[in-house]
Order: C-alpha cells, then structure tokens, then sequence
C-alpha cells in the first residue's frame, strides 16, 4: 500500500522524500523557513509542524512519509504553536519592515499575515547588532536574522565555500561570516545566492540606485543602459508575468521614461567576447598551452579561482567579462559617436547579479579613478525604480535597443543559460575549424540542467572536449577530478549560480518550483526570435572591428577587451 490519509484525504506517494514534499503535492503550501528542496533539510524553524495520529505533533520536513500514516496539518494546537513561533521570531526581531530591504518580499511578514498573528505577546529580547555594510555586493543586518541556516546551507552546499555559519550556542546563537569577521572580509564571492534563499532582510543586496537616479536626473549626464541577457525574462515576474515571460520590449520602454539616453545590449558584447575569445581559445589549442581553458565572464567564479585555486589564474581566458568590455568600448568610443565628453558618459549596468557590482569595482576596470561601468543595478533594483517612477509596466508599448550597440544574435543572448557560452563558442569554432557554414545552430548536447555536464565534438580529425559547470560546489569537484587525471576536457565554462545568471543573486525570489527552466526556455525562446544566431554575423560587430577595433585579438582588442587577472 503506497496511501497516506492528508486530513482525511487519500495521498498516494510517488517517492517522495519527506512528508512536507506530499503535503505541498496535495495543494497545502505548509509553512517553512529552512525547507530548501535544493538543500539538506534542517529542520530547525518548527513551522512546517503537523499531528500524525498516535505518534502527535512532528516537523514535516524532517519525517518520511509511511504508509497508512494519518496526518493533519491543521488542527488547533499546530496553529497555536505556529503562531508562538512567529511570536518568537518578530520577539527577536528589527521590525523596521517599511524601510526594509526585503519588505516586498519578506517571508516572516507574509508568513504573520497568512497566520494571523496580529500581537505579538512575548517581551522584545533584542540587543541590536551593528549591520554589516562591508561588502560591495550584499548587506547583512543580523537583527533580522530567523536562523534558519538557509544562507550557510546554500554557501556551503551549493557553492562549496563555507563563507557564513553558525556560531556560538543557545541564546547567543548566530550565523556569521568565520572567524567574526565581516563578510567583505572572508572569501565570500558575492554571488547573492544566499540573498535569495534568506526568509527575511537578514540577508539583501547592496542597492546603487540613488546613484542611479543622480545620474538620470542630472543633465550634464549622458547615461546610458547596459542590460544583461537574463534580465529580460525576469524583470516581468515583478510585474506578475510568469517566469520566463520576454519582456523586453516593455523593459526597454520603461528604461526610456525613467530618463536614460540610450539603451543598449549586453548580448551585444556576449557576441565580442564569443569572437575574442573563441580565437584565444583555438590559439591556446593548437599552442598547447594554458588548458583547459577555463571562461572568465562569471565574476564569482574569478574571485572563487583567486582565493581557492590560485594556480587556475593561467588558465582564465583573459578576455573581460562581456559587461566589462562593454564599459571599456562604450567609454572609449562612445564620446566621440555622441560628441559628448568622457566624463559626462555614464554606463549603467543592468544586471541579474550581484558579483557584477563587485566586478565594475575591480582595479583592472578602473582608469585614472574612473570606473569602465559606473553603475551596477540588479533586475530588482530596475523593479523597484520602475515602481518608484509610478511606471505602469504591464501597459507599456514595446520599444527597441538603441544601434549600434543594441544589436546582437541569439548566440549573445543565451550567455544568460548555464550552456550559454559554450554554444555560442561552439557556432564560432566549429564554423571556423570546418572553414564551411555550419549545418546545424543548436548545440543541443551541452545544454541541460545537470550541474556538470560534458561534451565532445569531432572536427577535422580531432575531438575537442567541452565541460560545462554552474555551482561553485561542481566547478570544485571537476577541478579536483581533472587534477587527479579521471577527466580531461579542451574548454570548460563556469557560472557560479545555478542554471547560469539567469537565477542570479539579483533577480527576483520565485516561489514557483521550476522558475529557473521556465526562464531558460525563455531565453532560448528569446534568442529564436533573432534574425542572426552566430556571433561571427553580428554585422554591428563586425563593423566596430574593420572601423575601430582592427583585428581580433589586435592591439586596440587587447587594450580595451582583455585583462590579467593576478593573484
Ligand atoms: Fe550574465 Fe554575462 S551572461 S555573466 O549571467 O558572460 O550578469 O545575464 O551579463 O558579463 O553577456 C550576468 C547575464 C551577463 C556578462 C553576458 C557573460
Ligand atoms: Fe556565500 Fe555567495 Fe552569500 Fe557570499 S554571496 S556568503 S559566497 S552564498
């Protein structure tokens, strides 16, 4: 017999690992803090509490299911006992909610609502804890802090570093950055993750948009918009569209009105650097030298290379980031196409990801003080800004990416995907080996949701052997698989967030449970809709390297779109 009695109702089980898992299949979203269906389970939040009749009150999310078990998740006593726990937790709690960070999306306010607590009758037991403001990407205030563990869990599990844990005991209890250091001061690589798995405002990003706004506002600035692929099938989940909805039309009419000069396409730069770097990649091959060659666009992954595994550094591509590129060509060659002095140029990153605003402070993309981008905005920062503005976006008309720099193929766009850039290298490649117009655009073999994932492609009498990894947890145990000599691959792309940036630490928390395949599929739905799918046809492209860039991998290239990153 495989049925379980859910209040009273018949629920077969199908293998699933706990009772919280058959409950939510049976329609009743129980509450939790720490259940993270991608993490191990913890069970520390009491929440998630339901009766099981003759064994009495349990947490779901740590008890398998049996058959025959009769449970009920509703009775009197679990709602009190929910309620007290809410009680405790906002006790304990900095409930400045209106000025929060994570007001719009805080699980200990909906969690209070949705259980109707409406007092809390327990004395407020909180010492406030100075907020922790070290890091370039992420706040961490533990007033706020439910200690759930879900941030420590997904650093350690998901991301193999270990950044933040738990300390002390009891009612000193607290999850913090090792060695009571500040977090800007461990290895953190500031990819957010733990920003979106955090319940409460314990845990937010850094928000630029003041700056953001100066910047609009002031009218000796030029400013203009970089938008990283994967915002575009996001930004619209703020909006109430469904993950994955392409939006783009609507987010570039929005960009307009909030007062940007021009908006352009990171897919642009995707397309450059696919150029730069497929040619240093086939250099590297047949040289021999410098492999695996292993991508750089990720800027937790670079971080993660210098603290962890310093002797990679080599084997980095040195091409920038594709955003970085492009706030060294914009800056360089922006002026002159817009006759309007450097200075007054302003390049706003939008992105999915919080380790960008990291990156764009890096000392290698800095020139005489002034940054190559100025700004870094999230997909949840362009949210709120929109909101601010009053801006209705679902009723927007759709408008266009501004040229030459708004123009790019679906090779460009799907950087955004785990997979991303190792298809649009493959279009490049595999073109070039063959010396003849591919047969086929989709590279449907290293696409997919596996956390390492490979594949080998025959060309011209030789195998070139690809490895694909998003986690920095898999990116470990494929260094430590190709260091002990069990695998060997030519090219291997990392992206430290799992599926790629389009789940980025500054997108926004999806309670959906497959938002990152429909976001996928919403890039690659994106990228259908181009005219062009290889990087080589970028005509745009193509005419910056003949009027301005010269050669691929030339002097001018090597200034403007290529780095060293040193230990
Ligand atoms: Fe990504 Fe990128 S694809 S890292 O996730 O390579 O942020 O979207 O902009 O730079 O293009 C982020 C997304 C980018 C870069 C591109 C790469
Ligand atoms: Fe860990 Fe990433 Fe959070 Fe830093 S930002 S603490 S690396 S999960």
């Amino acid at each position: 017999d495989t049925t379980v009695y859910i209040n009273n109702r018949p629920v077969v089980m199908e293998g699933e690992r706990n009772l919280l898992e058959l409950i939510r299949k049976t329609g009743i979203d129980l509450p939790t803090f720490c259940y993270q269906s991608d993490l191990s389970v913890y069970g520390s939040c009491r929440l998630c509490l339901v009766e099981i009749e003759g064994r009495g009150i349990v947490g779901s999310c740590s008890t398998p299911p049996e058959a025959g078990m009769r449970v009920h998740t509703h009775t009197e006593e679990i709602r009190e006992l929910r309620k007290i726990a809410i009680e405790l937790f906002l006790a304990n709690h900095d409930s400045n909610c209106p000025t929060c960070l994570k007001s719009d999306d805080c699980q200990l306010q909906n969690l209070a609502r949705r259980l109707g607590v409406d007092a809390v009758r327990f004395q407020s037991v909180l010492v406030k804890k100075p907020i922790d403001n070290s890091s370039p990407a992420i706040i961490r205030d533990p007033n706020k802090c439910v200690l759930c563990g879900d941030c420590a869990r997904m650093c350690s599990e998901i991301q193999g570093i270990g950044a933040i844990d738990f300390a002390h005991r009891g009612h000193d209890a607290a999850v913090l950055p090792a060695f009571g250091k500040k977090i800007g001061e461990v290895e953190c690589v500031n990819c957010g993750q733990c920003t979106i798995v955090c319940p409460t405002g314990s845990l937010c990003l850094k928000p630029e948009m003041e700056e953001v706004w100066k910047s609009l506002t002031d009218k000796q600035t030029y400013t203009v918009a970089a938008i990283a692929p994967a915002v575009r099938v996001a930004i619209g989940e703020i909006f109430g569209m469904e993950a994955g909805a392409v939006s783009t039309g609507q987010m570039l009419a929005a960009l307009k009105l909030l007062g940007f000069d021009q908006v352009y396409d990171v897919s642009f730069a995707a397309d450059l650097t696919t150029i730069e770097e497929g040619s240093e990649f086939l250099e590297r091959r047949s040289a021999g030298v410098r492999l695996p060659h292993f991508t750089s666009c990720c800027p937790a992954w670079v971080k993660y290379v210098e603290h962890f595994h310093p002797h990679l550094i080599g084997n980095l591509s040195t091409c920038k980031s594709p955003l970085q590129m492009f706030g060294a060509l914009l800056k360089d060659r922006l002026p002159d196409l817009v006759q309007i002095p450097r200075e007054r140029v302003k390049v706003v990153s939008i992105t999915p990801c919080t380790a960008k605003k990291f990156e764009a402070k890096r000392p290698e993309f800095t020139h005489d003080g002034i940054p190559d981008i100025d700004h870094v905005i999230t997909t949840i920062e362009l949210g709120r800004m929109i909101k601010a503005a009053g801006i209705q976006f679902n009723d927007l008309s759709p408008e266009s990416f501004d040229m030459p720099f708004g123009f790019s193929t679906s090779a460009g766009v799907i950087f955004g995907n785990s997979g991303g850039v190792t298809e649009a290298v493959l279009r490049f490649t595999m073109e070039k080996l063959s010396n003849k117009p591919l047969a086929k655009l989709d590279f449907v073999e290293v696409r997919g949701e596996s956390g390492i994932r490979e594949a080998s492609f025959d060309i011209g009498g030789s195998t070139i052997r690809f490895a694909i990894v998003h986690g920095l947890k898999n990116a470990k145990m494929l260094i430590t698989k190709i260091a002990a000599g069990k695998c060997a691959y030519d090219f291997v792309e990392v992206m430290a967030c799992p599926q790629g940036c389009i789940n980025g630490g500054g997108q926004p928390v999806n309670h959906v449970y497959n938002y990152k395949q429909l976001r996928t599929r919403g890039l690659f739905t994106a990228g259908k809709m181009f005219h062009l799918h290889k990087p080589q046809d970028n005509i745009m492209v193509n005419e910056c390297y003949q009027q301005y860039l010269g050669d691929v991998g030339g002097a001018k290239a090597q200034q403007l779109l290529h780095t060293h990153y040193k230990n």
